[in-house]
């Protein structure tokens, strides 16, 4: 077959171009020279792994949900793709479960604050603690921080809870998943983001000590992110609140390139909707995260409004998405019960959610 091909084309070859004068067969090649090139770019661009082959119905200019945004450009850089430690992930997610319900003012809280601080030695760390004035009577609330300074102008923010429901707080729940999976994939971003001065790796780890290759990246335990209560305005996101109000005083607000929350993303059945309380060019440039990783399968294209630990900002005009698997078990069953435990979650799904936020926050980085 193939000798044959060759021939054929030889002949078609010879035929156009070798039968002519000199100067008809010039004309052909500089009229060939520029179609050639726009098709293989069409060639090219089609295959390309751009957020626009993942486009949801968030993403089309015609659904009202679109808003025009920076596109979500691959990196140009030859960084490896990020690959979290998920095994120590999970068995973070059973420490901090075992402590038992962690609500507001308790001292399996204290606890958890304490090994929270355990495992930041030596790292940047600052907290924002006050008294939260609530329907169920006063409360102590801190919100804990670690700052990874980086050589870029701007700031990356990685939220997540670590208080569990107060109203259940006699139930048996212990919230594995809400609480406990969102606690321990931020201290697994901080140890990628602390780095291994054994292994260092180019871009997102950086040398102990040494700013990052990129924007400063801060990670922000939230405290209060429950109702005491009914969840309303004024009785929820006590944490996520005050932090909002005092970076918009001291001016923090404006520096935050992108916040993103992570919440109950360790469910073993993960399925991550678009929430559309956010920004869609950051959902859309963690979908493209996720599938240069091979994980756009659990990143839905259904989506609505969800409200969480990022509505502060939201509000007051910072670039926002928000993690979360809002369809645990059957119907949500699982949630805010006291059947959210370890055997629920996976560890795999810890990783594809950390894998998928490292390489957002590179992809960031790269803009
Ligand atoms: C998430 C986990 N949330 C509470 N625990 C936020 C939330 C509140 C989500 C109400 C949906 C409804
Ligand atoms: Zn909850």
């Amino acid at each position: 077959m193939k000798p044959q091909r060759t021939r054929r084309f030889t002949k078609v070859f010879s035929r156009i171009f070798l039968s002519e004068p000199s100067w008809i067969l010039w004309l052909k090649i500089c009229l060939a020279l520029p179609l050639t090139i726009a098709l293989a770019n069409t060639v090219a661009c089609t295959k390309g792994t751009s957020a626009d082959a993942t486009a949801s119905p968030a993403t089309n200019p015609e659904s009202p949900a679109a808003t025009p945004g920076p596109p979500a450009a691959a990196p140009t850089d030859n960084a490896p793709l990020p690959h979290i430690d998920s095994k120590r992930a999970f068995q973070y997610t059973r420490e901090v479960t075992a402590f038992g319900p962690r609500y507001m003012g308790s001292e399996n809280h204290k606890k958890l604050e304490r090994y929270i601080l355990d495992h930041l030695k030596g790292d940047q760390v600052e907290d924002d603690a006050f008294t939260a004035d609530t329907v169920e009577g006063k409360f102590p609330v801190r919100n804990i921080l670690v700052k990874f300074p980086g050589t870029k102008d701007g700031i990356i923010v990685i939220l997540g809870h670590y208080d569990t429901v107060y109203p259940l707080r006699n139930s048996g729940f212990v919230g594995a998943n809400d609480g406990g999976s969102s606690t321990a994939i931020l201290l697994e971003f901080a140890n990628q983001l602390r780095g291994d001065p054994n292994k260092p790796k180019p871009g997102l780890s950086g040398t102990p000590g040494k700013k990052r290759d990129g924007y400063s990246v801060w990670l922000v335990w939230t405290d209060g992110e429950e109702a005491v209560r009914k969840w309303s305005d004024t009785d929820s996101l006590y944490g996520a609140r005050h932090l909002a109000e005092k970076w918009e005083k001291d001016g923090t607000l404006k520096k935050i390139k992108a916040l993103m929350v992570m919440d109950m993303i360790g469910d073993a059945d993960l399925n991550i909707d678009r929430n559309t309380n956010g920004a869609p060019w950051l959902l859309d440039l963690i979908y493209a995260a996720a599938e240069r990783l091979g994980y756009q399968s659990h990143f839905y294209a259904r989506q609505g409004p969800i409200e969480d630990d990022h509505i502060p900002f939201v509000k007051r005009g910072v670039p926002c998405a928000d993690v979360i698997d809002l369809d645990y078990g059957y119907n949500n069953v699982f949630w805010h019960s006291p059947q959210d435990t370890m055997d629920k979650l996976s560890p795999k799904s810890l990783e594809i959610v950390g894998d998928t936020i490292l390489e957002t926050i590179h992809m960031l980085d790269q803009r």
